[in-house]
């Protein structure tokens, strides 16, 4: 479904200059997990909403999600020829097109947050806290403050608590929006609310856990790269400062963690997003 949606709003963008819509279709529709669109689609379906009417919101943290993977992947930054098992779109169409493809996939994606909105004619002060979170989410107390202090970082020791503090920022924060966006549409009260977004902080540090577990052991060769490619040995990890299987008891604890946030609690039904959980803990790329 996300996949169609966001070919179709590429399709209508027929009147961009063409390489710009080339560089913004080739890294959107590489394929990927598509977990943050799933979890908005997961998290309405967990409260009883229809996920097809939350396909706006979806596609809309999808081009976040992308704009932020192609400007990571910059040279400027970790330097990447790789992502999603093709070369990185700066390998492509260039560093300045790969930057403004990020620009535009950004900008749209706020757009598409205020025409969903519209769309489903949610009230005024909902579709504002709805954009207002993603601006925080994304943006300079989020997303790319987490990416700065993860820069800064390199070739200097920092401590768990520092590591968590930028995870929390750079990879949590879009997937605490994602199912924070699901709850808003379908107006969860508080109790709901709170307990989705403790879900999501605990599976977004989960995530990233597990993520730099398998740049370690190589299980990203399913993507086509040599085993521990990934790995940046300049950059701090949780196998680099807990050890591999410490992290690998810390991913368990984490993801056992953020089920039992939504096990058991009347008027959601959270099997989608423990099943999403469970996939991630066994994920190989
Ligand atoms: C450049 C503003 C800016 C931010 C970059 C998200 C991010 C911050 C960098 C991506 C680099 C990275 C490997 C982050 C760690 C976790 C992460 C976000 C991995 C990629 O997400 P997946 O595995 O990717 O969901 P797919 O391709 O499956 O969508």
């Amino acid at each position: 479904m996300v996949h169609q949606a966001l070919d179709e709003y590429m399709e209508k963008m027929d009147s961009l200059p063409s390489v710009l819509r080339e560089s913004m279709r080739y890294s959107l529709l590489a394929g990927g997990k598509r977990l943050r669109p799933v979890l908005v689609l997961a998290t309405v379906e967990s409260l009883g909403g229809n996920p097809a009417k939350a396909l706006p919101f979806a596609c809309a943290v999808e081009m976040i999600h992308t704009y932020s993977l192609i400007h990571d992947d910059l040279p400027s930054m970790d330097n990447d020829d790789y992502r999603r098992g093709k070369l990185t779109n700066h390998k492509v169409f260039g560093e300045a097109q790969a930057i403004l493809a990020g620009d535009a996939l950004l900008t749209e994606a706020f757009g598409l947050l205020a025409s969903g909105a519209k769309e489903a004619a949610l009230p005024g002060d909902v579709a504002l806290t709805i954009i207002e979170e993603g601006a925080r989410c994304s943006g300079a107390r989020g997303m790319v403050g987490g990416q700065v202090d993860d820069l800064l970082s390199e070739n200097r020791q920092i401590g768990i608590d520092e590591l968590e503090s930028i995870h929390k920022r750079k990879t949590s924060d879009l997937i605490v929006f994602s199912v924070r966006i699901g709850a808003y549409l379908c107006r969860a009260r508080p109790l709901l609310m709170d307990a989705l977004t403790c879900f999501a902080q605990q599976l977004g540090l989960a995530f990233q856990i597990q993520d730099d577990i398998l740049d370690v052991t190589g299980s990203q060769k399913v993507l086509g790269k040599p085993a521990g490619s990934d790995l940046k040995l300049n950059k701090a990890t949780y196998p680099a400062l807990l050890g591999l299987e410490e992290s690998r008891r810390k991913l368990k604890e984490t993801t056992d963690d953020a089920k039992k946030q939504i096990a058991n609690i009347p008027g959601l039904s959270p099997e989608k997003l423990l099943e999403i959980a469970d996939y991630l803990l066994s994920r190989d790329h």
